[in-house]
């Protein structure tokens, strides 16, 4: 055998696409069907590609170029997620600028993606740090100000004060970052929000239809939290105007309510409180409000204090205590909860703590005299203790209480999500400005045209609360140059220092830019739609492109993206479409997530565990189609799966022996072929195809080894097989197949050749397994012929030990014989 020259060979197909433009984007041909194939795009950090990004990058490019090969126009861009934290990390321990090390860095990674042999159209590249890019991001901000889904409020936030910015609750893990594990405070800060929760409902509505991991559309069902339930408007006693209003899920239980509890940071707090038990609240108010959502509902313990004043009960006018605890949430809901606690567990805790009163007023279906006392009944079940709703089931009863108060106009249905208004400002320097100013005033009588506000003496005020957006016109806002990124503790942000950038005059009057800017996600938000021609400058994006080629048909990425990535993209997308900007109601229609390669200890790769796999060095030394191929190999795509380098060798002699086999059908090959060969071939060709189109790279691979070792054990390799071999292989191993093909005696590329098809008749296997049966019992099981006739059968059957010793010395009376399916003895 001769050696695989595979560097040499990668080399030179690399510089025959990229010579060629092989992967340029096909102008859209309406006679053909299309496939966008979009991969969750890196973020160009100092380290480099690791072994996770070639894995779904593979996967994508080997659907791509498979797509092509059956006829399709293909668009698969990559490029860019480059603002975000860790380049101004580095910026402020270094003093490089951020663009300065973005521009580093993608430059390792396209050559690192090139090296790989990906099929991108290379045209396509976008950062979403290019300014042209910033423009239309920044321009899609401003239409959801002017839809009024971009607005200012003062928030409880996430203040992380190590990294000097306000979090998303999304990227605060157990009270820390989730980048870099700071600890995370709630403090009120003048935000930018975006409005998700006016899309609650659609975004719940939109997973369905979607090909989406069950896993995936479950996280966002949870996230969004759709809660159907009824509003509630308990009296309170001594206070004509207020109510409290509750949210509950079960409204069944209202005649079982003993106490009312508010969430510490409830507006009435303050007025139902008694003057005894002031100094008691306030002080439990203060001690709770710095714990986090996730610690007040996850803590065992429940705390809490009476407030001394009373609710009045909607129905029955009893007089119920108010209390104030922590384990209701300031943010879902109302605020307030009627409290239960024969029926909830929570309330249980709450009320065998303070000893507050237990009512019973459901009853399970089934022997309610067996209802054990010592902890909540939270079941369905039937009315009891409720008056007119006595016997009516949790069911009935929750529609008839919502109705009976509405007629009382004391509440009614309501539907409530878990889903919180996205906090869309960052107090950071690397990322796309908020195209918003606001107009600086100066103190009564001061002549406003002497007054310089960038100067540190000049006493002025920013109304912040008169946003004016930038000119479209005007777009974009490019970040200044500065040499100092430290967030510092001015909640304002680093760009507040930039006084030249941040104040400027206008007819006579001094105004101020807003100094947050948008988070990472934003970036990320429409990059696929960038994507279909990023060099438009009229629009971000036209509407003859997203006809042709939204939405996007196979998305592949990592499965951290469920909530955070997938959900706001889809509320931009949502929002762009409502704005008549796109035709297509959802932007990801099939999504696959990549299962996570661990090291080869079985952990998580990491540098200080000292297991990582750097793809630079796997490709100098077995070369990328091996890097792919292995990648592949390892298992199904999406399980989480452990590097081993010995499976390694294992590609690599199948890449050799793919080579040889071509060389020698080349030089000695044979014009036909043996039908083992013939049908082998067949079914290889049948397996290939369906496993890439269930993307099961890794038994596609196998097929193609069990077909390539049958090919090396014949005589003279059948030069049809090493042609179909070559095809085949190409998608995995793009260059060992292009070179194949060449060797073949074919000019350019493969990229285009028609993908393989396979005769079903061919595939169908000659010889059957079937059971034998004596009397109806299967004793053992004969292969034979398809189509073999009753006495061959028979003999067949004769041969089986277990067979002939339950026939041995009777009678065989008849025999039923269903060829393939049925061989059964009657015998006495
Ligand atoms: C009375 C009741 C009786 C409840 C009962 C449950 C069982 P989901 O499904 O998550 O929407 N709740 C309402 N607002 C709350 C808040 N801000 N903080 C903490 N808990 C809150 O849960 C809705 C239920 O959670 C509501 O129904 C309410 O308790 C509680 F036998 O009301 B229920």
């Amino acid at each position: 055998p001769v050696q695989y020259p595979v560097a040499d060979v990668e080399k030179k197909w690399q510089q025959y696409w990229e010579d060629n433009q092989t992967f340029k984007t096909p102008e859209r041909d309406p006679d053909k069907p299309k496939k966008y194939v979009l991969d969750m795009f890196p973020y160009p950090s100092g380290a480099g590609l690791h072994v996770g990004h070639p894995e779904g990058y593979t996967a994508s490019d080997i659907m791509a170029r498979y797509w092509r090969m059956k006829g399709y126009d293909v668009l698969h861009p990559i490029g860019w997620d480059s603002f975000g934290l860790p380049a101004e990390q580095f910026a402020i321990q270094s003093g490089t600028p951020p663009a300065e090390t973005t521009t580093k860095n993608i430059a390792t990674f396209k050559r690192q993606l090139k090296m790989l042999g990906f099929s991108y159209d290379w045209d396509k590249e976008l950062a979403t740090t290019d300014i042209n890019y910033v423009k239309w991001t920044q321009w899609i901000f401003l239409q959801m100000y002017k839809k009024g889904l971009a607005m200012q409020s003062e928030v409880s936030v996430n203040w992380c004060p190590a990294l000097g910015t306000v979090l998303a609750n999304e990227e605060v893990i157990n009270g820390l970052s989730e980048r870099g594990d700071h600890p995370v405070q709630r403090l009120p800060l003048r935000q930018w929000i975006l409005k998700i929760t006016d899309y609650a409902d659609r975004l719940e509505a939109g997973l369905e239809g979607l090909d989406w991991p069950s896993g995936t559309l479950t996280a966002q069902q949870q996230w969004i939290g759709k809660s159907q339930g009824c509003n509630i408007d308990f009296g309170i006693e001594g206070m004509e105007d207020e109510t409290i209003t509750v949210f509950t899920t079960r409204a069944d239980t209202l005649m079982g309510v003993t106490y009312v509890t508010l969430a510490p940071e409830h507006p009435l707090v303050g007025s139902v409180t008694t003057d005894e038990q002031e100094e008691e609240v306030d002080e439990y108010v203060a001690t709770t409000s710095s714990r986090s959502d996730l610690d007040r509902t996850s803590s065992k313990e429940k705390t809490g204090v009476f407030t001394g004043g009373y609710a009045i009960h909607p129905i029955s006018g009893d007089k119920i205590p108010i209390w104030v605890g922590d384990y209701v949430l300031g943010s879902y809901g109302t605020g307030a909860v009627m409290a239960v606690p024969a029926h909830d567990a929570r309330d249980f805790e709450f009320a065998e703590k303070f000893g507050l009163e237990v009512k019973w007023v459901v009853e399970p279906l089934k022997n309610p005299d067996k209802l054990d006392k010592d902890s909540a009944f939270t079941e369905p079940g039937k009315c009891t203790n409720s008056g007119e709703f006595d016997g009516l089931s949790t069911g009935k009863a929750k529609k008839a209480v919502a109705q009976k108060l509405k007629g009382l106009e004391k509440g009614g249905p309501k539907i409530t999500y878990k889903l919180r208004d996205w906090v869309f400002s960052r107090q950071r320097y690397w990322g796309e400005p908020i195209p918003i100013y606001f107009p600086v005033s100066f103190a009564d009588g001061v002549d406003a045209e002497s007054q310089d506000p960038r100067e540190d003496d000049c006493e002025h005020t920013i109304e912040f609360n008169q946003p004016i957006p930038v000119d479209e016109a005007d777009l974009p806002l490019q970040l200044p140059d500065m040499d100092d990124y430290q967030p510092g503790d001015d909640p304002a942000g680093c760009l507040a220092r930039a006084k030249d950038w941040r104040y400027f005059q206008k007819d006579g009057k001094w105004f101020a830019r807003e100094t947050n800017t948008m988070p990472q996600w934003a970036g990320s938000c429409w990059y696929y739609f960038r994507y279909l021609n990023p060099k438009n400058d009229e629009s971000a994006f036209s509407k003859k492109d997203d006809k042709d080629w939204m939405p996007v048909d196979l998305y592949v990425g990592g499965a951290e993206h469920a909530v955070l990535h997938l959900l706001y993209a889809r509320f931009w997308h949502q929002v762009l479409f409502d704005l008549g900007f796109t035709e297509h109601p959802e932007p990801f229609q099939n999504l696959v997530h990549q299962g996570m390669i661990l090291g080869s200890d079985g952990e998580k790769m990491s540098k200080s565990r000292g297991n990582v796999v750097n793809p630079d060095d796997i490709v100098s030394a077995q070369g990328a189609d091996a890097l792919r191929m292995y990648e592949m190999f390892m298992g199904p795509l999406e399980a989480v799966k452990p590097w081993q380098t010995s499976q390694v060798s294992g590609v690599v002699r199948f890449q050799n022996r793919v080579y040889n086999l071509v060389s020698s059908a080349v030089e000695n090959g044979s014009s036909e072929m043996d039908t083992e060969t013939l049908k082998l071939m067949h079914k290889t060709m049948k397996k290939v195809t369906e496993d890439i189109d269930s993307m099961a790279f890794n038994t596609a691979i196998s097929a193609l080894m069990v077909f390539s070792n049958h090919l090396q054990s014949l005589d003279k390799v059948p030069v049809e097989a090493a042609e179909k071999l070559s095809i085949m292989v190409s998608p995995f191993a793009p260059h060992l197949g292009e070179e194949t093909w060449s060797m073949l005696g074919n000019e350019g590329s493969l990229a285009y050749q028609p993908w393989v098809e396979f005769d079903e008749e061919l595939c169908v296997d000659d010889t059957v397994t079937m059971g034998v049966q004596v009397n109806g019992k299967v004793r053992g099981e004969i292969t034979v012929a398809k189509d073999a006739d009753e006495d061959s059968a028979v003999a067949a059957a004769k041969e089986v030990e277990r067979v002939t010793a339950q026939i041995e010395g009777k009678d065989i009376k008849k025999i039923i014989y269903v060829p393939g399916r049925i061989l059964n003895f009657i015998a006495k």
